[in-house]
């Protein structure tokens, strides 16, 4: 940090992490009762599996468990996404993952801002998915140029969260009463707003192209439409949603429940209906809107490039076969066909990591730094792992997968919904938007992996493979 009178950009992510809960406390009140019924099930998991615990405490991951969240955004232009990066990066998150929603029929494509180092992910590792809404996707020419119209004339972000943003560029940080500022003021653009923007007559035309653009262009700005806590127990939590009034959708999206956790699984609530006042109503016709829900999640290793493909070629035969529907018929046989089909994805951590599908943290053992004392160790890393001078332990996966992103989207959007859209993905046209490129996260991982493995072998003296 260049100034010590600044605070760190993680103090500032904390703070806002912290902010945004209580926002999203007041106004979906269901969200208090899910973050109470996680903690629940993520203290008994601690208090049953001792094994689960010390591993976390010794990745230093235990206590981001409990602040841990995600949230979503939809933004409609390409300078709203352009000022959202430079307002995340005050936090110290950066634009990870390009996914293209619009092959599932969500006219829009998004990435996720998070931190990126190990230390930063620790201490906070809060993210948000943020998506672009598509408009050259709609079809009706006359509706997309109102729809760019409305959206040209709002500004989501406040006068004073630019000033600070700029501040921050320029002095490359900001003190504490700024960066309190800057926490109310950027707050402001999360926030939700009964009033719309449009006529009630507009928004149903925006509705009828899809329920996302209206959802995108019809308010002042881009509300955050969940905020998700971290679970140690998907399963626990999906079964005893219902005794606190939660109904859950019917299945769980990702991967089965295994002994060894892969990517990400989770599961959400339905959208609230809220109402809303729309342009020339005068208070005498108030319509409604869902655009709020509820959701929580698993994290399990982050997959190679290898075990993604096993990953996404398994899921697709699970989809393939067993379609659920919108009141969750099928579920069961979804959950059966992916259980079965999951038997091909390898569920020991040592065949995980043999067959190079997951990342690794690697770390000297005690055993192994004694043994270093000693000297005369040779860096091969197999051997050394099966003396028990070397440890590894799993790379949690930090992102989000757009199968599952295009399920909760539709969940919460009606799936009666299903369009398909038979355009290109765009990524530059998002990475041009954006005003940087998107991070490959496949790479991150593996510079994770490369770096514990190099810190590793310098404790045991060794300093190559
Ligand atoms: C985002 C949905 C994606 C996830 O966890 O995959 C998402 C949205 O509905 O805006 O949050
Ligand atoms: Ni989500």
């Amino acid at each position: 940090m260049a100034n010590a009178a600044f605070v760190s950009t993680d103090t500032i992510r904390s703070l806002f992490t912290e902010a945004m809960s209580q926002m999203y406390r007041t106004e979906v009140p269901q969200y208090g009762t899910l973050i109470e019924l996680v903690a629940d099930v993520n203290a008994e998991v601690l208090a049953y599996n001792p094994e689960t615990k010390t591993q976390l405490e010794r990745l230093g991951e235990l206590d981001r468990i409990n602040v841990e969240r995600h949230g979503a955004i939809r933004l409609g232009t390409a300078s709203e996404l352009h000022t959202m990066r430079r307002l995340f990066a005050v936090m110290g998150m950066q634009s990870v993952g390009y996914y293209d929603l619009s092959v599932a029929g969500v006219p829009v494509h998004s990435t996720c801002f998070r931190p990126i180092d190990e230390a930063a992910l620790n201490i906070n590792p809060f993210r948000v998915f943020t998506s672009l809404l598509r408009l050259e996707l709609i079809e009706d020419a006359g509706l997309r140029a109102e729809a760019e119209a409305i959206l040209a004339r709002r500004n989501i972000f406040t006068k004073r969260a630019v000033d600070l943003i700029e501040m921050f560029e320029r002095d490359g940080g900001l003190s504490e009463k700024d960066a309190e500022e800057f926490v109310s003021e950027a707050l402001e653009t999360f926030r939700w707003h009964g009033e719309a923007t449009v006529s009630a007559e507009t928004y149903k035309r925006l509705h009828d192209a899809h329920r996302l653009i209206a959802d995108v262009v019809s308010f002042k700005g881009p509300h955050i439409n969940h905020l998700t806590p971290r679970t140690l127990d998907i399963d626990a939590v999906q079964k005893r949603m219902p005794e606190r009034g939660i109904t859950p959708k019917a299945v769980i999206e990702g991967p089965p429940r295994r002994t060894c956790d892969i990517l990400l699984r989770q599961t959400s609530f339905k959208a609230l209906e809220e109402a809303i006042a729309f342009v020339g109503d005068e208070g005498a016709n108030v319509g409604t809107h869902s655009a709020r829900f509820g959701e929580i999640e698993q994290r399990g290793v982050a997959l190679t490039a290898k075990g993604r493909a096993l990953y996404d070629d398994l899921l697709a035969s699970v989809r393939g076969e067993v379609q659920v529907g919108a009141g969750g018929g099928k579920a069961r046989d979804y959950d059966s066909q992916l259980a079965e089909q999951f038997r091909d994805f390898p569920d020991s951590w040592e065949e995980l990591r043999a067959k190079d599908l997951a990342f690794f943290r690697y770390s000297a053992t005690d055993a192994g730094k004694q043994a270093a004392l000693r000297g005369g160790l040779k860096a091969e890393v197999n051997e050394l792992l099966a003396k028990g001078l070397l440890r590894f332990d799993p790379i949690v996966y930090e992102d989000f997968l757009p199968v599952s992103a295009a399920g909760i989207f539709q969940s919460n959007l009606g799936t009666d919904q299903q369009q398909n859209y038979a355009t290109l993905s765009n990524r530059d046209a998002f990475e041009d938007a954006l005003g940087a490129k998107v991070q490959d996260e496949l790479e991150l991982y593996a510079g994770t992996q490369a770096a514990s493995l190099a810190a590793a072998l310098a404790d045991l003296g060794l300093s190559d493979v």
